[in-house]
């Protein structure tokens, strides 16, 4: 399997700046590392702050990832780096529904205050590999997405990083996503 993210300039014949945000531990680090190599990550090294692992433009895509939450003074920082991306990667932990309410706070702070609403989501409801892991739409109703409903083009897709089960459903609803932002604005 050749890498997922070469669909991305594939389809847009230069290399497009992705967000991949999301709270520690949701699995941002391990859907890069599959993103890249097409494998499971052999070993995960805790990472702390923002703006922190990247995929270069040989890689197909820039993507940015940024940790966020824990009262870290870095969400004022990627408002800019918001604004210059084409896409959203949203990334939760399905299988922790005591973060749900932070991750949503994190969320709607990120989308709100940022002047970003042609800028299309993908939530990725990850680790649904784990029993008891939520479906899409309890992930869509915890985060409040309805609320964008016309807004801004969102949607939830469960994958699971540690298998790539999913992951490459949601690159191409998240290029198709981008390509219909492009001929709306233009
Ligand atoms: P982060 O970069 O968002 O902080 P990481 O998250 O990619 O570092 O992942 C955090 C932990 O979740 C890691 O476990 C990682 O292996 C695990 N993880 C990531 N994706 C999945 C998944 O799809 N399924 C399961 N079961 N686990 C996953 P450790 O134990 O190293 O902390
Ligand atoms: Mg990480």
């Amino acid at each position: 399997m050749g890498s997922i993210v070469t669909k991305l300039s594939t389809a847009f014949g230069s290399p497009e700046r992705i967000m991949v945000l999301g709270l520690g531990g949701a699995g941002k680090t391990t859907v890069l590392y599959r993103l890249k190599f097409g494998t499971a990550l052999p070993m995960v090294t805790p990472t702390v702050g923002f703006n922190i692992e990247t995929l270069t433009p040989q890689d197909g895509a820039v993507f940015k990832v940024w940790d966020i939450g824990g009262g870290s003074q870095a969400k004022y920082m990627w408002k800019r780096c918001l604004q210059q991306s084409k896409g959203i990667i949203y990334v939760v932990d399905s299988s922790d529904r005591d973060r749900f309410d932070e991750s949503q706070e994190e969320l709607s702070f990120l989308l709100d205050s940022s002047n970003s609403e042609n800028i299309p989501l993908v939530v990725l409801a990850n680790k649904r590999d784990l029993p008891g892991s939520a479906a899409s739409t309890e992930v869509a109703q915890a985060l409040a997405l309805q609320e964008y409903t016309g807004r801004r083009m969102w949607h939830v897709q469960t994958i699971s990083a540690t298998t790539g089960d999913g992951l490459e459903e949601a690159i191409d609803i998240l290029c198709s996503f981008i390509k219909d932002s492009e001929q709306r604005t233009r």
